[in-house]
């Protein structure tokens, strides 16, 4: 017999027929899982945006295992997983470029204006209408990066080769040459004009950047997210960018996906994107793979690939 799992967030065609040449694959609507169904499931595979609901877990009495296609673990409760012995496990290691990638993406799209200048030669205005204002120079600026674990390395490590100075705050100094630690958030946000968010979301870094980091960051300074919404004051980050007291924001992620605030979507200042930062194939195949390997592990006995600590 099959082990019957949830799939809760859509995964590539060929890692959801592998999924479904194993297990029996559930794909619950969003009103929750039949009581006749909910008793059966032993496994889950979902988002690291999406997570798994407390409700939900609360539903699936022989739940065994959760095996998150990405490495965020906040919207999964981990103490309430650990005390009902469930095994939880991520894809770490295959997704760090990418998501360093939309960091950089985000920047330049942001201080180049490629968004606007796409728009104007798509309707045909080049060559009939004013170009659009002109951008800012990425090479020289200095970058503050809140999290610096392999996500933020990387992107230390393509922001020097634009010629960028780097300094970061996280928990400890790592001593990383040519990346100066700063150990406060709003100390490091006052000596940068480019700050990028690569911190892990959940209670501890809630709502971090706050208005007074966004302040101290100025009119000329840019806020980029690649981590999570949560961690940035969403109301404060509208209301700096309506004042102008802060010049612009790239985001990937946002406090209440898939809501994006409408002064978000309409501001000239924003570049978004729908939580794509690891969002290629190559790289969501890496990750599908990691959670077959990981569902494979746990229903054959073997020890798991990439467990949560
Ligand atoms: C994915 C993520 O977009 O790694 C994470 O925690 O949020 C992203 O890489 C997501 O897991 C897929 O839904």
């Amino acid at each position: 017999m099959k082990p019957e799992i949830l799939l809760l967030e859509p995964m590539m065609d060929t890692i959801e027929k592998q999924l479904e040449a194993a297990y029996v694959v559930h794909r619950p609507d969003p009103a929750g899982v039949p009581a006749d169904v909910a008793g059966r499931i032993r496994g889950i595979a979902t988002g690291g945006g999406t997570g798994v609901p407390r409700p939900l877990m609360d539903s699936l009495p022989e739940l065994e295992i959760i095996a998150i296609n990405g490495i965020g673990t906040d919207a999964v409760d981990l103490l309430e997983a650990r005390r009902r012995g469930i095994r939880v496990t991520t894809t770490p290691g295959v997704l760090t470029d990418d998501v360093a990638d939309m960091a950089m993406g985000l920047l330049l799209a942001l201080l180049r204006g490629l968004p606007e200048s796409d728009r104007y030669v798509r309707a045909g205005a080049w060559g009939h209408a004013p170009a659009p204002a002109l951008g800012h120079r990425v090479s020289g600026r200095r970058m503050g990066i809140f999290g610096m674990g392999h996500v933020g390395q990387a992107i230390a490590v393509r922001a020097r080769a634009f010629g960028m100075a780097i300094a970061y705050t996280d928990h400890q100094d790592k001593n990383l040459p040519g990346c100066a630690f700063v150990p406060d958030l709003l100390t490091l946000a006052r000596g940068v004009d480019t700050l990028v968010v690569a911190a892990s979301g959940g209670a501890g870094s809630r709502n971090m950047v706050n208005a007074a980091v966004l302040a101290a960051l100025g009119p000329a300074g840019v806020l980029i997210n690649i981590a999570r919404g949560s961690i940035v004051d969403e109301a404060a980050l509208v209301a700096a960018l309506t004042a102008g007291t802060l010049g612009g924001a790239g985001l990937d992620v946002f406090a209440h996906e898939p809501d994006v605030p409408e002064a978000l979507r309409a501001s000239p200042r924003t570049v978004l994107q729908p939580h794509r930062a690891s969002a290629t194939v190559e790289t969501r195949l890496a990750m599908g793979e990691l959670v077959l390997a990981n569902l494979a592990a746990h229903f054959a006995g073997r020890p798991l690939p990439t467990p949560v600590a």
